[in-house]
This record gives structure tokens, C-alpha cells and sequence, in this order.
């Protein structure tokens, strides 16, 4: 069975507990379980890491590459404006990674507008809430199973 991995970055363990005008009341647990819910339903198996880590977060997509995962759903929080490193191990892996943010960055503060890792990435989703997972998800699995093939 194809895998898919979520990433979540630094302090977005947070999520619901703080700063719901800009990130909204669900936390991360939830949203795990609606993408794993989702995953299921379309046959992938599902695992998900939350790190405030930068070299974890490293290493977590360095062993979704060795795992044979099929991509990777990634919110690197504020690595994204800052990490080389995340942004070459984005470019290391083969696995399509497709970038998530829950705010509209480019709406933000100006250091936030810009993103290291997107070049890397296969496509950014931004500013949806929350509903940007979702929204990754499908994404992700028409470019691992193929546009057109809903049911798959
Ligand atoms: O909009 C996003 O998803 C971000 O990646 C979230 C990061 C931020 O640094 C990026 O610029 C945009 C921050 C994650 C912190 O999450 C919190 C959640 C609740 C309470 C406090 C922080």
C-alpha cells in the first residue's frame, strides 16, 4: 500500500491552544485524524510527525524516502523562511513534497513572504486554514495516482 506522510513543523503542536484568529480552534490532533481518515479512505496507509526539531524534521524526510513513502504532506512553520537545510533536504528526496500553510504568508509580516523551501516544493497551498491539508491532500494523490482517477 502507497504511504503518504504529514509533517508539521516547530509549535504547531500548538495549534487550537493559541492564536485561533490566525490559525483556528482545531488542533493538530484533529487535523491528523481527518487527513489519516482521508488517506484511509483512498487507500494509502497514513503516519504523521509533529517536530520542533529542524534536524527531526531532516531526518523524517530522509526516512520517508527510505521507506518508500509516495509523498509528503509538509508545513515546516517558521523553518520555512529561514532553513537551507530543510529546503535541501526537500531538494534530496525524490518523493513529491507539497507545502502547506494554514495563513496566507504572503499577507503577512514581509519576512514571511518569502518561502526557502518552495522551489523545492511541488506546490505551496497557503491561506485556506486548516482546510489546506485537505486541499494537499488531494493534490498529492492525483499526482502520485493520476488526475481524472477519483476513485483510486
Ligand atoms: O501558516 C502557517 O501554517 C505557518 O507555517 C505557521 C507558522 C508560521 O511561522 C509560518 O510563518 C506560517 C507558525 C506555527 C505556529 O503555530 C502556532 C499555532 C497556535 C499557536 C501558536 C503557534
Amino acid at each position: 500500500m502507497q504511504k503518504i506522510l504529514l509533517l508539521n513543523g516547530p509549535n504547531l503542536n500548538r495549534l487550537g491552544k493559541r492564536e485561533p484568529d490566525i490559525y483556528g480552534a482545531d488542533t493538530l490532533e484533529s487535523v491528523e485524524k481527518r487527513i489519516g481518515a482521508l488517506a484511509e479512505k483512498y487507500g494509502f496507509d497514513f503516519h504523521a510527525v509533529q517536530s520542533n526539531h529542524e534536524g527531526d524534521l531532516i531526518d523524517a524526510l530522509h526516512q520517508a524516502e527510505d521507506d518508500s513513502y509516495a509523498g509528503v504532506l509538509f508545513n515546516p512553520a517558521a523553518y520555512t523562511h529561514t532553513s537551507y537545510a530543510l529546503r535541501d533536504a526537500v531538494a534530496a528526496v525524490s518523493l513529491p513534497v507539497i507545502e502547506i500553510h494554514i495563513s496566507n504568508i504572503h499577507a503577512r509580516e514581509s519576512f514571511r513572504h518569502q518561502s526557502v523551501i518552495a522551489a523545492e516544493a511541488k506546490g505551496q497551498i497557503a491561506g485556506f486554514g486548516v482546510y489546506g491539508y485537505e486541499l494537499g491532500f488531494y493534490a498529492l494523490k492525483q499526482m502520485i495516482k493520476g488526475v481524472g482517477n477519483d476513485e483510486a
